[in-house]
């Protein structure tokens, strides 16, 4: 038995530690590494058996060829040989035909190590292929809160440990970011209070102290209340905010005014009273801590209130005090030069864009698009509007080939499948978006089957396509180092040596890094000058057709769609759905039947749960289910879900939906 050093690759805030033990070129066990800064140890119950992923007897194991209609899953064994000289010659064709904007790769983040993530980049703008635009996350929860701080870091997790106060403002910690709840409890031990704010009571709201339940959409509008009575109050810092803030005077007398409690009760649904103590809990707390998920920006308005959330701690000079501040995603990204992988000195002008939010649309609005290359991704599951992402991936006249670990929802509309490794089969170079630690894993056993990885597939393609670079000569190992060797960069000195051995490797701050600004003007700007609207305000959303509002929330057991292959995490509820008991009443529904929510996008099945968890008039599914895990028509909760895009950053709005409820009994 071997131990190695690893990391977790999935697109996940924590980017844990671990230690795998490898036992005659199998793994038999996965543990969290203990000397991890984050992870402390522990793993979530996802990964704690990372081994029956690795190890699935629903692995991919050879390249396939579509025998059946697309979608039927009907495949033949091929060779590697076959599968790349068959798409080599498609591509040709179709370059010759319609040019290589014809062709379209498909990615996100399947894995996060920066190798494998962009390994395919360089290939694609060689090619001159259709960019794709990477929006599918929360590109506008990143930009609301640029547009106040622009390059400043966000606070480091661990600074929470010293806050008296915590907000854990639309994250869903107990699924998604576990390891926070370390520094929580830390607080907490010290006496530290904790609030929640999100639209439905979830696990995560059960540890806090309070919780707050808001109208999905209007925390815009919530913010401006707090910020409305920390004024009357005297809760605001206004020497902090005269020494290091644009725009505060001006917000107080344009815009504050029409935010009383009882205005911002109407809007939000929240009691005035309850704006109230959460404004004196923020204004009178020593260090108040706000960890911000991604859900509040996942609507039409998701950037300008992710940038009026971002502009609290500045109200109350929370910036720089020991154990205050805010976290939307860590910057430990910037420690590596990802352009050593990336490659974007290849990309050709003028090429079309496609936001990867509207792939139905590309798909279906015309057939410019002739080839579809997805990897480390599942869009026929995960994509808004599953219908006409579905409709795009049935045409016969599109070549789709799909690099994968596992028949998804999307491998089963190829032409061809690649077998594709795990994370514990190639080696890459790893940061973390919610802590600043980064960390380099490589192979711990030799791929399974005939898997081979991104990068792999690159190289192969390239030289299969007669793309002689002396690039793609470059093994993974050597670029992982490249990478390793980049953090130079990072403004303090980085342990490298470590880094290279395959353990974490805590990013050092800068003393100031939570004072220096990184705006144009050096200050905090409530008012930025470059927007069009300068001045912050809460963004109204137009009213949809539709009776309730739909949130479709993660769940603890699967990631996005991944972890869906292993049946033992998915054999329980899913497709439930929380629906309160004034509705429950009102459409006569019982316990445990089924109902169909629709709207002019489709509709899908689900199990009614009666729960004081949501609020009269929203009901809420947790998790993205494969569709052979869906009853029924196999439509997911994306079928429900649109392809409109946020106000700034051209991001997905999952969380805005409204639906119609029908009882199938009725
Ligand atoms: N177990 C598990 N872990 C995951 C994932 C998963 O699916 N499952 N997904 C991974 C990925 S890709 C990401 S990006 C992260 C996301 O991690 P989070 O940011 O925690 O998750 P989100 O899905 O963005 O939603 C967070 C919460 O926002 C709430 N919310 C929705 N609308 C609003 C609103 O208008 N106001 C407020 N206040 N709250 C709202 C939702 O109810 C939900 O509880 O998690 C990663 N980790
Ligand atoms: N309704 C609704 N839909 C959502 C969300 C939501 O909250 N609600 N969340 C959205 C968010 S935040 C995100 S980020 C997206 C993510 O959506 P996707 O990008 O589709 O992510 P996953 O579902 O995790 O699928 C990743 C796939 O990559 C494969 N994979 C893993 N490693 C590798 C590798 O090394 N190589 C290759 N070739 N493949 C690999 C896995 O087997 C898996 O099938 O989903 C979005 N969809
Ligand atoms: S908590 Fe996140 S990073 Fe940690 S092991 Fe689980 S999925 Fe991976
Ligand atoms: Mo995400």
């Amino acid at each position: 038995m071997k131990t190695y050093t690893s990391v977790c690759p999935y697109d996940c805030p924590d980017a844990c530690g671990l230690v795998v033990s490898v036992d005659d070129g199998r793994v038999v066990s996965v543990a969290g590494d203990g000397a991890h800064p984050f992870t402390r140890g522990t793993l979530c119950p996802k990964m704690a058996h990372y081994e029956r992923t690795v190890h699935s007897p629903r692995r991919l194991t050879t390249p396939l060829k579509r025998t059946g209609p697309k979608g039927s899953g009907q495949f033949a064994p091929i060779s590697w040989d076959q599968a790349l000289a068959e798409i080599a010659e498609r591509w040709k064709a179709i370059i010759a035909d319609c040019g290589a904007e014809a062709i379209l790769p498909y990615s996100y983040a399947g894995t996060m190590g920066i190798v494998q993530h962009d390994a395919l980049h360089g290939l694609f703008y060689r090619l001159g292929a259709s960019e794709l635009d990477r929006t599918i996350c929360a590109p506008a929860k990143g930009q609301g809160f640029k547009d106040v701080m622009g390059s400043t870091m966000p606070t480091a997790p661990q600074e929470a440990q010293d806050s008296d106060c915590i907000f854990l403002w639309s994250l869903h910690m107990v699924a998604t970011n576990i390891h926070f709840r370390h520094d929580v409890e830390a607080a907490r031990r010290k006496g530290a209070v904790v609030w929640c704010i999100d639209t439905y009571r979830h696990k995560t709201a059960d540890l806090a102290d309070h919780f707050v339940a808001v109208r999905p959409g209007t925390d815009g509008a919530l913010v401006l209340g707090m910020m409305y009575v920390l004024d009357r109050d005297g809760l605001a810092d206004e020497a902090f905010l005269a020494a290091n803030v644009l725009g505060w005077d001006e917000l107080k007398v344009q815009v504050l005014p029409k935010y009383t409690p009882e205005a911002v009760q109407a809007i939000t649904g929240v009691p005035a009273a309850t704006v109230v103590a959460l404004a004196q809990a923020y204004g009178q707390a020593r260090a108040p801590f706000i960890r911000l998920g991604s859900g509040q920006s996942r609507y039409r308005n998701g950037a300008m209130t992710t940038r009026l959330i971002t502009c609290l701690p500045a109200v109350v000079g929370a910036w720089g005090k020991k154990g205050a501040g805010l976290l939307t995603s860590a910057s430990a990204s910037k420690a590596y030069n990802k352009e050593i992988v990336t490659h974007s000195d290849w990309k050709q002008p003028g090429k079309r864009i496609v936001n990867m939010c509207c792939l139905g649309q590309a798909l279906t609005e015309d057939d410019s698009i002739r080839s579809l290359f997805v990897y480390s991704s599942n869009p026929a599951c995960t994509a808004p509007d599953q219908n006409q992402v579905l409709k795009g991936l049935c045409r016969d006249d599109l070549f789709t080939v799909v690099h994968e670990r596992f028949m998804t929802d999307t491998a089963r509309y190829a032409d061809i499948v690649l077998p594709a490794t795990t994370s514990l089969e190639h080696d890459d170079a790893y940061y973390s978006y919610g802590n600043y630690t980064i960390q380099c894993g490589y192979a711990a056993i030799p791929p399974v089957g005939q898997s081979r990885s991104n990068w792999r597939i690159a190289c192969d393609l390239a030289h299969a396509l007669g793309i002689d670079d002396e690039f793609y000569n470059r093994s993974e190992r050597d670029l992982v180092e490249a990478l390793a060797a980049s953090t130079t960069k990072w403004p303090l000195p980085v342990d490298r040596q470590r880094l290279l051995q395959g353990l974490p490797t805590p990013l050092p701050l800068p003393d100031d890094y939570q004072t220096r600004f990184g705006t144009p003007s050096g200050k905090i700007e409530i008012r930025n000058e470059a927007l069009a609207q300068p001045l912050p305000d809460y963004m109204p959303l137009a009213e949809d057709d539709g009776t309730l509002a739909f949130v479709n929330g993660p769940d603890m057991r699967i990631l996005d769609s991944s972890f869906n292959e292993r049946d033992e995490l998915t054999a329980g509820h899913i497709m439930d759905l929380f629906v309160h008991p004034d509705d429950a009443a009102r459409y006569g529904l019982t316990e445990g039947q089924t109902v169909t929510l629709a709207n002019e996008r489709g509709q899908a099945d689900f199990t009614v749960v009666i729960s004081d968890r949501t609020v009269p008039g929203q009901v809420v599914s947790e998790g993205v289910w494969w569709r052979e895990r869906v009853k029924g028509q196999g439509a997911s909760v994306n079928v429900l879900t649109s392809q409109r895009l946020t106000d700034e950053g051209a991001g997905s709005t999952f969380y805005d939906v409204r639906v119609h409820l029908t009882s199938k009994n009725t």
